[in-house]
């Protein structure tokens, strides 16, 4: 199944005249605030996001798990389940690899079809949270935090294999996250398991090529119940300092504890000069994996508008990070693009001159409403003005239904295919 150009053109002749008219509305209202709605509508277009290669099935529960049908079951599959995402919406411009799940035999031909895709890889994501068949020793009891020197060795070797595995594929960064930790009380030294830890990362970081980057991602609970060796920004960060200026912190929206003021910790790292990246998902209570603005689509505002100031400054790798258990994968992923798009967009808004004049004045109300107005306006035409420019649908899960995407993906690859991941 792939997406013709003549698919998008019909799709969008269709819809052209009123999109021009929502635009032109659009353009009116943010011409009297000084902004020009093209020059938005171009940042936009620019800003790609990562799938990761786990959420093209369905996920589950660790009560169970409905499969979808029409899974990619191998990573061409997956490939090309990216480049149908990004034909439709020309905004899924590269691909996250977790290895082993999706380890490519022939690396060659992975990446020759990944460039026929128009598809990059982002950040390759090494797994010491379970173990594989045929592995010699267990992460039962934790991975670079073991109390045995073998199983840390062991994970130390795995991540560099991996760097070595997105060396082939043009990769230029590694996710690294760990589920050690410790689920009662008395189970774990916590300075010596953090200690061991900083050095197996150490010692990783000396094999990261130059060009390399190494993002250390924190989670407060779970696998873990008790405690996680690598809990929050603060030891992440802390990491990141003892490894050196090519480690990062990586900030997963469903890693914080409920009600956590994510936007200052973003604020903060990026001060820092340690925001490495993001993984978007939406959550309700803990890590639900829900999809990107789903819930709080304010909150995911506030994010950006912390961050547009130190995007052009920083080099950022985003990614959704979710979990696909009721929608289709599909049309889940098209929604959490638009709403990070949706999300930048009105951050671009802001007047920030005017906001920080509102601050150095004190004015809380000016500044609350100068942040309101942005989060209020309806940019869902810019984004379809954004679409159009790069030869996208300007409804593309609209498109993908007209197409039967799904049901011609079950076609091909059967209602029982599963995809590796979670
Ligand atoms: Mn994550």
């Amino acid at each position: 199944m792939t997406i013709q150009t003549s698919h998008i053109e019909a799709h969008n002749d269709k819809r052209i005249g009123e999109h021009r008219a929502q635009y032109a509305f659009l353009e009116q209202q943010l011409d009297k605030k000084g902004l020009r709605a093209d020059d938005i509508a171009e940042r936009v277009a620019a800003f790609q996001v990562a799938v990761p290669s786990w959420a093209l099935g369905a996920g589950g529960t660790r009560f169970g798990r409905f499969p979808i049908g029409g899974e990619p079951g191998n990573l061409t599959q997956k490939l090309d389940d990216v480049g149908l995402l990004h034909a439709l919406t020309r905004s899924a411009g590269a691909i996250s690899l977790h290895i082993p799940w999706d380890m490519p035999t022939d690396p060659t031909a992975t990446r020759e079809q990944a460039d026929a895709l128009g598809i990059r890889f982002d950040a390759v994501n090494s797994n010491t949270f379970q173990d594989q068949p045929g592995q010699r020793l267990s992460y039962k009891f934790g991975s670079l935090c073991n109390v045995t020197p073998a199983v840390r060795q062991q994970a130390i070797e795995h991540n560099l294999e991996v760097i070595e595995i997105g060396r082939q594929l043009g990769s230029k960064a590694i996710t690294v996250w760990l589920a050690d930790g410790s689920s009662f009380p008395g189970q774990l030294d916590f300075r010596r398991a953090l200690l061991h830890t900083q050095e197996a990362l150490q010692e990783i970081y000396r094999h990261l090529p130059d060009d390399w980057r190494m993002f250390i991602e924190y989670k407060p609970y779970e696998p873990n119940f008790y405690s996680m060796v690598v809990q929050d920004w603060g030891t992440s960060h802390f990491l990141a300092q003892c490894c050196g200026e090519k480690a990062f912190c990586l900030v997963d929206l469903g890693h914080h504890l409920p009600n956590t003021n994510i936007e200052q910790i973003v604020a903060t790292l990026l001060m820092l000069r340690r925001l490495g990246g993001f993984h978007f998902n939406d959550s309700k209570y803990g890590d639900d994996d829900l999809t990107t603005g789903s819930i709080r689509p304010y909150q995911l505002f506030l994010i950006f508008n912390e961050l547009v100031d130190g995007m052009e400054a920083n080099e950022l790798a985003w990614m959704i990070d979710a979990s696909h258990n009721l929608k289709d994968p599909l049309e889940d992923l098209m929604q959490s693009l638009e709403a990070i798009r949706l999300a930048l967009a009105q951050a671009l808004l802001v007047d920030r001159d005017a906001l920080r004049e509102a601050q150095a004045d004190n004015d809380v109300a000016r500044a609350q409403t100068l942040l309101q107005d942005a989060f209020r306006t309806d940019v869902r035409p810019l984004l379809r003005e954004a679409r159009r420019r790069s030869g996208a649908a300007l409804e593309p899960l609209e498109l993908y239904r007209e197409l039967n995407v799904r049901g011609r993906l079950i076609a091909e690859r059967g209602t029982k295919t599963v995809a590796t991941g979670l």
